[in-house]
Parts: structure tokens; C-alpha cells; sequence
């Protein structure tokens, strides 16, 4: 197992204990870097943060049973964010599935919606792949089995042609959410090239490489080429049926419920050579109003930045990001784990985390894991969930229901924050 991990890159492993991977520990510790949590949601999340930075793959070891379970969130989040999330599970021997045995859950199955699951009981083999969680199930016995590796090859889907359809529209908008990293460069170069206005999303990371071509919103438009992961503004959600869509998709998920040219990216989409629209911008204006946008702007340029799901992730499209790494969870979009990926994200460098207060308090645990490192949590301490407020349905509810939705709640955040001795500082959510 071991030389498994290691044949597909891993460097670093997060240990959860407990007696039933126990056995694993020692020949861990030999060959990678080991941290320990205690909590498998959290230190899944942190994983993520982890392969984030490193984009290498990372490893979460588990005890048999409801840990197992506990790594769920964290796995549909790399299912839909394309991530390397290795779970390596270890089980009680098979015969003991059904009988009621302490600590026997149907673990094989728990993972299986959103990840390659592969089940070993003795010597085997297990599968990976680059782009996706794997949940690699171990049943042990006393001893560790030797296991070997099977890497799948992700399908590349390339009909259709970029080329053609860029002919075909008259004034595209182009929208970048996350771009795979190893795509990045050439990207920018495509862009360059095309010269069509582009909305750049928080984790383009493009601000300081085409300023001239970046606008503060979505103007018009006969087409919208998206580029990278699902874009997070609302407008996605609503393009009109008469523009057309193509998206270069990293990962590749279509992202919306119409017709569109969907395609991976490729370096030989990126190069080939392509339209050019003639755009040039003034340049963006950045907004500098609320204690948020001003806090945003305010931070050193080439820093670490995690935005939470889901109000700071959409205001910080309005703020000074030029310069800046700037990573969230937009697989799944959930609140959870979110201090999770960001001391992930920013171990060992530092940097800063602008999440709102029910995402802080869902993942408290999780403030463990910043021990030591140089970052600073601001928390928008708007009392509940106000994304809801904005929202049409909202509007029809009862006052009753109101409440419900908005799940106010009153704690002092700082006061909680001390015990753990990382600095948090709370914003008004204005
Ligand atoms: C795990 C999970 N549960 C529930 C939701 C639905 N949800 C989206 S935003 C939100 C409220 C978040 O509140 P807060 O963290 O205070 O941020 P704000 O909306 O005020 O920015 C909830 C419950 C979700 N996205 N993920």
C-alpha cells in the first residue's frame, strides 16, 4: 500500500487515529509526511487544501466504521472539483460484514457515489485517477497487505471545435472561474490572443495578467465561452436560450442544463490559432465601500486568500484581487469544512480567510488544525445565513419561516476564537 501511494505521488498523508489502522502507521511514517487529526471531516477538508497548494495528491488514513462516513463531504467536493483525494480506509476482515461486530459498517459502499472504490483483502491491487477522489478499502487482518497500483486514464472528450464556433459568434464574453493549473499559462496566452472581454471570477487568478481585458460585470453579449470550473456568478444560471455556450472545462462538467460545445482542455486548443475580437479595456474599477471589500483590499499583494461559501466567494468579485492566489470550494458549494481547506490551502505560508459566521461555526474543529501558522480568519458576522435574504422565494416566506431559514444565532465569535489562539476578526455585514 505503501508503494502504492507512493507510485501515484503522494508526500503527504493525514492520519486519523484509531486501533484498526493503527497497523499502517509505522510504514507511513517512513515515507511521507504524517499529520494527525482527529476528525475525519475535518481532515479530509484539509486535504483538500492540501492538494490545493501542492497539487499533489494527498492521503487520509481512517479507522473502520462512521469515520469512514465522515470523509463524504469532503470526497463529492473533489468529485466536483476533479481532486486527488485518496481515502484509505482500513476495515475489519471481511467475514465480519453483517454480523453486528463492533466497529463493522458496509464502509466499501459509503464513498462509492463520488469516488473509484476499490476493495482489498489480502494482496491486490487498487485503482487511481488523477482527477478524481479514490477510496482504496482495506480489510486487514494482522498484517499489511501488499498492494499495487492501477492508474486510469481519464477519457479525453474532443469532439467539436473551438475554432469553428469562435467564427460563428460576433461578440463573446468570456467567463473564467478556476483554471487547472497546468493549463494556466497557456491560457493566458489564448486570451491575449482572442481579445474578448473577460469576467474574470475570483479564482481566475488573472487580475494582474490581462488587466485590459477584464470587466466589473456582464455586458453584452451574443456568446459566452467559459473557461475552467462552473462559474459562480448567478448569471450562469440564467443565460437567456439565445446566446450560445461553449465551455473548455476543467473538470469536465457541463455546469448547466443546455446545449452548449463542451470540451477539455487540450494544448492543442489552446495553441491552434484562433479569432481575434479587438477588445481592450480602461481597466477595472475596484470597489472600496463596505469593511469587507476595504479589509480585501487592504491585504499584501501575493498572498494566500479563501474565500467561504457563499456570500464572501460572490462579494469578492468586486475587490482588489490582482496579484493574489485566491482559492474556495466551488466543487459542491457547500459551508462545510471550509477552515478545513483553508489551513490546508495556506499551511506553512499563512494567509487569509474571509468566511461567514455559520460557516465558522460548522467547522470549529477545524481550528486545531491552524495551530502555529501566520493567518488571520475574518469572520462576517452578519448573524445567520443573510444569503438567503436576497433571494426572491425568501420574500413569499413567513415570518416564522424566516427565522428558520436564516438560522440566527448570537454567539461571541471572538470569544469562542480565543481558546483556540488563532486571530479572528469580526466584520459587520455590511
Ligand atoms: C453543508 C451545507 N449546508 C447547507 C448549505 C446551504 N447554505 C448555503 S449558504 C448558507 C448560509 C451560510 O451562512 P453564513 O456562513 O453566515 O454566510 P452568509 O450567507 O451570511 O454569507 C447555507 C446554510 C450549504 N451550502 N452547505
Amino acid at each position: 500500500m505503501i508503494s502504492a501511494l507512493k507510485k501515484v505521488g503522494v508526500e503527504e498523508v493525514i492520519f486519523c487515529s484509531g486501533s484498526q489502522n493503527s497497523p499502517l502507521l509505522s510504514g507511513l511514517l517512513k515515507e511521507f509526511s504524517v499529520r494527525s487529526h482527529f476528525d475525519e471531516r475535518g481532515a479530509s477538508f484539509y486535504a483538500l487544501g492540501r492538494i490545493k497548494a501542492t497539487k499533489k495528491p494527498v492521503c487520509v488514513v481512517t479507522t473502520s466504521g462512521t469515520a469512514v462516513a465522515e470523509c463524504l463531504p469532503a470526497v463529492v467536493e473533489a468529485y466536483y472539483s476533479g481532486l486527488p483525494l485518496i481515502i484509505v480506509s482500513a476495515d475489519r476482515p471481511k467475514r465480519f460484514i453483517g454480523t453486528g461486530a463492533p466497529q463493522v459498517v458496509n464502509q466499501a459502499e459509503l464513498l462509492s457515489s463520488h469516488s473509484v472504490v476499490s476493495i482489498v483483502e489480502g494482496d491486490g491491487y487498487v485503482q487511481f485517477k488523477l482527477d478524481s477522489p479514490s477510496h482504496w478499502n482495506i480489510h486487514l487482518e494482522d498484517s499489511t497487505p501488499s498492494i499495487d497500483v492501477e492508474i486510469l486514464e481519464t477519457k479525453q472528450k474532443t469532439e467539436g471545435n473551438l475554432n469553428q464556433w469562435l467564427k460563428s459568434v460576433k461578440s463573446p464574453l468570456v467567463l473564467v472561474e478556476k483554471i487547472p493549473s497546468q493549463y494556466f499559462e497557456k491560457t493566458v496566452t489564448f486570451l491575449k490572443t482572442l481579445r474578448a472581454p473577460v469576467y474574470a471570477e475570483p479564482r481566475s487568478n488573472l487580475f494582474d495578467k490581462i488587466p485590459d481585458l477584464i470587466v466589473d460585470e456582464i455586458i453584452d453579449h451574443d456568446s459566452i465561452l467559459r473557461i475552467g470550473s462552473v462559474p459562480v456568478t448567478s448569471y450562469w444560471r440564467s443565460i437567456p436560450e439565445t446566446i450560445k455556450v461553449a465551455s473548455l472545462a476543467g473538470p469536465y462538467f457541463a455546469g448547466i442544463d443546455r446545449e452548449q460545445l463542451l470540451l477539455n482542455f487540450s494544448d492543442e486548443i489552446l495553441s491552434s490559432p484562433i479569432v481575434s475580437f479587438g477588445f481592450k479595456n480602461e481597466g477595472r474599477k475596484i470597489s472600496d465601500k463596505t469593511d469587507f471589500e476595504k479589509t480585501v483590499n487592504s491585504i499584501p499583494k501575493g498572498s494566500r486568500i479563501y474565500f467561504g461559501n457563499s456570500l464572501p466567494i460572490r462579494d469578492a468579485i468586486r475587490c482588489d484581487l490582482a496579484g493574489q492566489s485566491v482559492e474556495a470550494n466551488r466543487g459542491a458549494n457547500g459551508i462545510d469544512g471550509q477552515i478545513a481547506t483553508f489551513a490546508g490551502f495556506i499551511k506553512g505560508v499563512g494567509g487569509y480567510a474571509f468566511i461567514g459566521d455559520l460557516t465558522f461555526l460548522y467547522d470549529l474543529p477545524s481550528l486545531t488544525l491552524l495551530q502555529g501558522e501566520e493567518c488571520k480568519i475574518f469572520v462576517i458576522n452578519n448573524k445567520g445565513g443573510r444569503i438567503f435574504e436576497g433571494l426572491p422565494k425568501y420574500q413569499k416566506l413567513s415570518e416564522e419561516e424566516k427565522k428558520i431559514i436564516i438560522s440566527e444565532q448570537k454567539f461571541n465569535i471572538s470569544e469562542i476564537a480565543k481558546s483556540f489562539s488563532v486571530e479572528i476578526v469580526e466584520l459587520c455585514g455590511n
